[in-house]
């Protein structure tokens, strides 16, 4: 098989810059792994920038996000037993978030690959890349039996960050920047109303927790737990309990509770690798960074990516000009770096580590004091939470 772009992993990522590509009228396959089934399982991200929004309008996806999403206009801090709400609307001039789960972006991106007609290769084994520091690069896969190859112009690897792209790298040609944070986060999908029409982040003596949602009827909510944890050590009542000892008495007594449909322990990391481009291969999303989920970030910086390597592929055809290419990695790092930061910020904020001490719980607590009455920092927290520039 030929194609111009072969796109590894059908993710945010790949499904997003597959979609791109098509409406460039750029060929492009997807290899994957998993089934569609498998990957419509996994529940992750819940928050979309607004500039995000924008990328899947572009690719023509929007209508079920605009229909379903929830536009949210700020965000509420939790700590002292009191809630604060940052008003990101006002701070930003104007600028919204849309609460809409990655699983539903994921379920609107592979209905339009299908109607477009573009090939996407499920239960792709053993995928490997070679030559990609020719112009003449090649993905091979087994299916059914058979190893298969497609010969292609560029490799896109948004295989994520366990995917097969970035350990195809050299050793020598790549390098590595990574904080593993000392615990992680309990994360239960549950058939209730959220408790509160915004998100709610608190810091807690026992530890940070998150309510979010996914409609008005369905919420998603975080406590954070240690990282030898495991979710068996979790009935649903213990998690109810806990989640409300770390919340103000209204939100407590608020709580709408119900059986779990879903319920996971996610590990925390920032992770960055740098560069992002290898001869023709490109890394985008998580294949090249992971945040914690802390500031909302992985699935927004997937598509950051995404939007500067479809552009980039677009002036490439179409202008026969390889400043996009040249300039890829450059580009989306300096975003990834800064929503690096913000994630970690946001994280060293609102969790209990296992050195803090009184000092350091104190110092965590002025700066949230600081946040909710500064504009200057609450500007400063909204612009980066709703999304920067591209
Ligand atoms: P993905 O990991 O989503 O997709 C990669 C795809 O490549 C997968 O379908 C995989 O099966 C496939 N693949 C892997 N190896 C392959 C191979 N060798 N061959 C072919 N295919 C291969 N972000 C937030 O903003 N908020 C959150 O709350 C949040 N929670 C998360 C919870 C968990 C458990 C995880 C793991 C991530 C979470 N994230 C969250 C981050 C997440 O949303 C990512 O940022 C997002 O999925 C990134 O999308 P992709 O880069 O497409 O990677
Ligand atoms: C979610 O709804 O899953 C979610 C929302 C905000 C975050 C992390 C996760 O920061």
């Amino acid at each position: 098989m030929r194609t111009q772009v072969a796109i590894i992993g059908s993710g945010p990522a790949g499904l997003l810059l597959g979609q791109l590509l098509d409406c460039y009228g750029i060929d492009n396959v997807i290899l994957e792994r998993k089934d569609r089934e498998y990957i419509l399982g996994r529940i992750r991200a819940g928050v979309l920038e607004q500039g995000t929004v924008g990328l899947l309008e572009e690719a023509g996806v929007a209508e079920r996000l605009h229909r379903d999403g929830l536009v949210h206009d700020g965000v509420e801090l939790c700590f002292g037993g009191s809630r604060y709400r940052i008003d990101m609307k006002a701070a930003t001039g104007g600028k919204t978030m849309v609460v809409y789960g990655q699983t539903e972006v994921t379920r609107d991106l592979m209905d339009a690959r299908l109607k477009v007609g573009r090939e996407t290769i499920y239960d792709a084994g053993d995928v490997s890349l070679h030559d990609f520091g020719t112009d003449q690069p090649k993905v091979r896969y087994v299916k059914d039996g058979k190893t298969r190859e497609v010969a292609c112009d560029f490799i896109a690897g948004c295989d994520g960050f366990r995917g097969v792209s970035r350990l195809s790298v050299p050793t020598e040609a790549i390098r590595m920047f990574e904080r593993i944070y000392p615990f992680g986060w309990l994360g239960i999908l549950s058939d209730t109303p959220p408790v509160s029409p915004e998100l709610i982040y608190t810091n807690h003596e026992r530890g940070f927790a998150l309510c979010s949602m996914r409609s008005a009827t369905r919420s998603r909510y975080y406590v954070q737990c240690t990282n030898d944890d495991h979710v068996d050590n979790w009935s649903d009542d213990r998690f109810w309990d806990e989640l409300r000892r770390r919340l103000d008495p209204k939100a407590a007594a608020g709580i709408v509770i119900g059986p779990s449909i879903e319920k996971s322990i996610a590990q925390l990391r920032s992770f960055v690798a740098e560069p992002m481009r290898f001869g023709r291969l490109f890394l985008a999303g998580d294949a090249a960074h992971i945040v914690p989920p802390t500031g909302a970030k992985g699935l927004n910086l997937a598509a950051s990516d995404v939007r500067y390597l479809s552009h980039a592929l677009r002036e490439f055809y179409n202008e026969r000009s390889h400043a996009g290419i040249d300039g890829y990695s450059s580009k989306a790092l300096a975003r990834v770096w800064k929503a690096e930061r913000f994630s970690w910020w946001m994280t060293s904020m609102l969790h209990r580590f296992p050195d803090t001490d009184e000092f350091s719980a104190r110092i965590q607590l002025a700066e949230l004091n600081y946040l909710v009455s500064s504009q200057a920092a609450t500007a400063a927290m909204s612009e980066q939470y709703v999304g920067l520039p591209y």
